[in-house]
């Protein structure tokens, strides 16, 4: 309050507040001024580079007049809000996105074109931010988007780290990773310096009687380094709202480091302190759907969470409120666990800073929590070691401790004398050394706790979590189902398939209405409707196989079916047995006589995914891909009946351009595994069907589409243990499928190379247990593939199922998930900031 500028002086500021360009000069001057002052550079000096950072200056000065209205109005209006908690924030590029969601593009366009740029060179020059590893952190960028669409005061926090998810390069068939530096040049964040908190680790514990003869903890002692907030605008499509992202950068507390070692000469031990300090938000870590349990990985946590709740509760203090109002003023979510010690941390503020008691204090934690399960992957779920945490931050494990026997005395009333049921939910697993259920914490400090699709939510009220069921009841457990943001992943991705939309139901309220996509079925029977729509198809796989020559010098046909896995190699994603169906493929190609093969529907096999650095199966699966790749693309026998390409390095900005290419993509996860997946949604979004499982929200897609717009296949969440049992004690062990012992065969014969290279592959399947079932469901999926051939060669219907797909999506934009949590979990309202005239 105390610096804002006094009354009578408004007026003057009121005059001279800086303004949003509204027509093309107005942008081209912009753009001329910063690339001349900013960036000081000319007219003989102005590379797209210099072009790309002059727009996305021009457009940025405008976003930061929307972004400080709608911070002013949210505090003004004193609403709810609710923080979204991510450790990962996929958000790729920037300035395309905000372009369209201001609706200046068409401004741009003309406007960059006569100063000698056509924007799409342009926009690629953008580095992406890729501060995540897949769908976890994919899905918090696109909640940003609709919250902000949706007009309500949500804001992110997350960490800056100064590495991103690694840029992956194949070299000889292998992934080589390599650092993503992407601070370079980033106009799209604004630092706060004098945003900062103090965050402290180690020390000790100490008890204090006070005059009231009451104790307290002080814990004290520690090292401490500081939390720099950085800033990022996050506007929404056709509103003035503008929403904060906030990512915390590390540094040393003292900002510069240690000037006595320093003058006393021990140069290296101050600056290794300094660094000290900035390895916490160095680097993403670059494991998706996998807990690797390092320290730094749990000071990470506690530093985000830490900075975070300081500086949410420094906002609700301005206001004045009693505590117990906090819950009615503030939402947290918590995305997976990892934020799962900000419950730990607030009833630390409120009992040993606050000093309000414990009972009340916990009220207002449980209030204020809600906790979103994304997995149930076993080697997913997050443990951390009970010395480790005691080590790091001792208060928070005595709290951690409290916080678990007033919750077993809790189940001990209900269920009096239940000693196995206390066991299964303790907070504390009493393994060598303990360690602390992440998730039982989240469960137990929050109000609501929801999965991301019908079939995950079932399966963790009745598999991880059912003893939370018994003690909670069922209410607290619920479904939200994930959704994606049309704005990014259908006006964005495919501008031309968003316009003839446009063009069929009258304009592009659909991109705030999803729903709206059935006015397309009243256009189904319309000839020419039905070629325009697969002529953006082709014309979208022209683009692809055009950036696929480039890339890999292979020329592949888009008059092929392009077929597409693109996300994390896993091998409950079972990219394998997608790469063993393509042999399989080959060889019954290779076995056919040429005019035999003349029938065969020609096929492109697209992968893009990382492996986890340390995932050596993931990582042989890509190179099997790559060798299978180098055999086939250049056997004159099949020539453009199949090609196999793997595309380097798949990241946001480049799934925007594979993703309206697809004519089937490939969600094929063992039944249960697959919490949601969101690509999946994306595919369909864009006129692609899907082969896939019946897993996570390919089941609500299958539902919404219809089943003849998908092909699906494979054995049932509920068999999978069974058949896991049977391959576990089966003596002797089953024959394998006969097609499927033929690609075995093969790859062992040296087909594709060293078999020696491929053989945990195939011993984890023919010895190993199999437990990710690709033995059971081989034959159903080759089925499957068959029947995609088969339907592939009518066109003409082909053109209908994909129209109809599309027109039955309109559930799964994340407007709609938003919205759920608006109203079951966060009880938040918008706030839509009033128009500029
Ligand atoms: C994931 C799930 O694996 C994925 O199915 C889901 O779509 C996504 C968003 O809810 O969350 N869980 C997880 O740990 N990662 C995911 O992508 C990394």
């Amino acid at each position: 309050v105390e610096a804002s500028i006094p009354k009578p002086l408004r007026e003057t500021w009121r005059k001279l507040a800086a303004t949003e360009f509204k027509g093309k000069e107005e942008f081209q001057r912009e753009v001329v001024r910063h690339v001349e002052t900013t960036l000081a550079r000319s007219m003989y000096n102005c590379d797209e580079l210099g072009a790309y950072s002059g727009a996305a200056l021009a457009l940025r000065d405008r976003l930061v007049i929307a972004w400080n209205k709608t911070q002013q109005q949210h505090t003004f209006v004193d609403s709810k809000r609710v923080y979204y908690l991510s450790l990962e924030f996929l958000m790729g590029r920037t300035l395309d996105n905000a372009m369209l969601n201001v609706g200046v593009k068409q401004t741009a366009r003309d406007g960059l074109d006569e100063l000698g740029f056509r924007i799409e060179d342009v926009i690629d020059q953008e580095h992406d931010a890729a501060l995540g590893n897949g769908g976890l952190g994919r899905l918090a960028a696109c909640f940003l988007d609709s919250l902000a669409t949706l007009n309500y005061p949500g804001w992110g926090y997350g960490l800056r780290y100064r590495y991103g998810i690694f840029k992956q390069e194949i070299i000889d068939g292998h992934q080589v990773e390599v650092p993503d530096y992407w601070l370079d040049f980033n106009p799209w964040e604004f630092p706060r310096h004098d945003i900062v908190v103090d965050i402290m680790f180690y020390g000790y514990v100490r008890k204090q009687i006070e005059e009231d003869g009451t104790t307290r903890s002080i814990w004290e002692g520690g090292e401490v380094v500081q939390a720099v907030a950085y800033d990022y605008p996050i506007p929404g499509f056709d509103t003035e709202n503008t929403n904060n992202l906030r990512l915390w950068s590390s540094r040393p507390a003292s900002g510069e480091f240690d000037f006595q070692k320093f003058n006393a000469g021990d140069y290296e031990s101050a600056v290794r302190e300094q660094q000290r300090a900035e390895t916490i938000s160095a680097v993403l870590y670059p494991n998706d759907n996998i807990d690797a349990g390092k320290e730094l990985r749990l000071k990470q946590q506690y530093f985000w969470v830490s900075a975070s709740l300081h500086d949410i509760i420094r906002r609700f203090k301005k206001t004045h409120r009693p505590w117990d109002q906090f819950p009615e003023r503030v939402a947290i979510q918590l995305n997976d666990t990892h934020p799962a010690l900000a419950i730990v941390e607030l009833q630390r503020i409120l009992i040993d800073i606050e000093h309000l008691s414990y009972d009340k204090a916990w009220g207002i934690v449980t209030r204020t929590f809600g906790y979103t399960n994304h997995t149930v992957l076993p080697e997913a779920l997050e443990k951390w070691s009970v010395p480790l945490m005691q080590h790091l931050l001792p208060r928070h494990m005595q709290i951690i401790y409290d916080i678990n026997l007033f919750f077993l005395q809790g189940v001990e009333k209900k269920f009096p004398g239940d000693r196995e049921l206390l066991m299964k939910v303790s907070i504390i697993e009493e393994s060598q050394p303990q360690s602390i259920r992440m998730a039982f914490l989240a469960i137990i400090g929050s109000h609501k706790v929801n999965g991301v699709a019908e079939l995950h939510s079932d399966l963790i009220r009745t598999t991880i979590f059912k003893d939370f069921v018994t003690v909670f009841g069922t209410d607290k457990f619920i479904n939200i189902t994930n959704g994606v943001t049309p704005r990014r992943w259908l006006h964005q991705a495919n501008p031309k398939l968003s316009d003839l939309i446009s063009e069929k139901l009258g304009g592009d309220s659909f991109l705030k209405d999803l729903t709206l996509l059935d006015g397309l079925l009243e256009h189904l029977d319309d000839k020419q409707f039905r070629k325009d729509w697969m002529d953006i198809k082709y014309a979208n796989k022209v683009r692809l196989a055009k950036y696929i020559k480039e890339t890999t010098q292979i020329a592949v046909n888009p008059a092929s079916l392009f077929d597409i896995q693109v996300k994390r190699i896993h091998e409950y994603k079972r990219q394998q047995m997608n790469i063993f169906g393509i042999i399989h493929r080959y060889l019954t190609l290779k076995a056919m006589k040429p005019e035999q093969r003349k029938k065969a529907v020609p096929r492109v096999s697209i992968f893009g995914g990382k492996a986890a650095p340390g995932y050596w199966m993931a990582k042989t699966i890509i190179r099997l891909i790559t060798a299978v790749g180098d055999v086939v693309n250049c056997d004159k026998d099949i020539g453009d009946l199949l090609k196999v390409i793997f595309i380097e390095d798949y990241n946001v900005s480049k799934a925007e351009m594979i993703i309206p290419a697809s004519d089937i993509s490939e969600h094929i996860s063992t039944a249960g595994t697959e919490a949601s997946g969101t690509s999946n949604m994306k595919f369909v979004l864009n006129g692609g069907l899907i082969i896939g499982t019946v897993d996570g929200a390919n089941v609500e897609i299958v539902e919404q589409i219809g089943d003849e717009q998908a092909f699906t296949f494979g054995h049932l969440a509920h068999s999978v243990p069974e058949l896991r049992h049977q391959h576990h004690f089966a003596k002797p062990k089953p024959v394998l499928d006969k097609c499927l012992k033929a690609v075995f065969d093969a790859i062992l014969k040296g087909t594709f190379g060293t078999p020696e290279l491929f053989e945990p592959l195939i011993n984890s399947i023919t010895e190993g247990g199999d437990y990710y079932l690709v033995s059971d469901d081989f034959q159903s999926y080759i089925d499957a593939q068959s029947l995609v051939d088969e339907l592939y060669v009518d066109k003409d219907s082909w053109a209908e199922r994909s129209i109809t797909a599309v027109a039955k999506m309109g559930f799964f934009s994340s407007d709609r998930t938003i919205v759920e949590y608006a109203e079951q979990i966060w009880n938040i309202e918008p706030v839509p900031v009033p128009r500029q005239k």
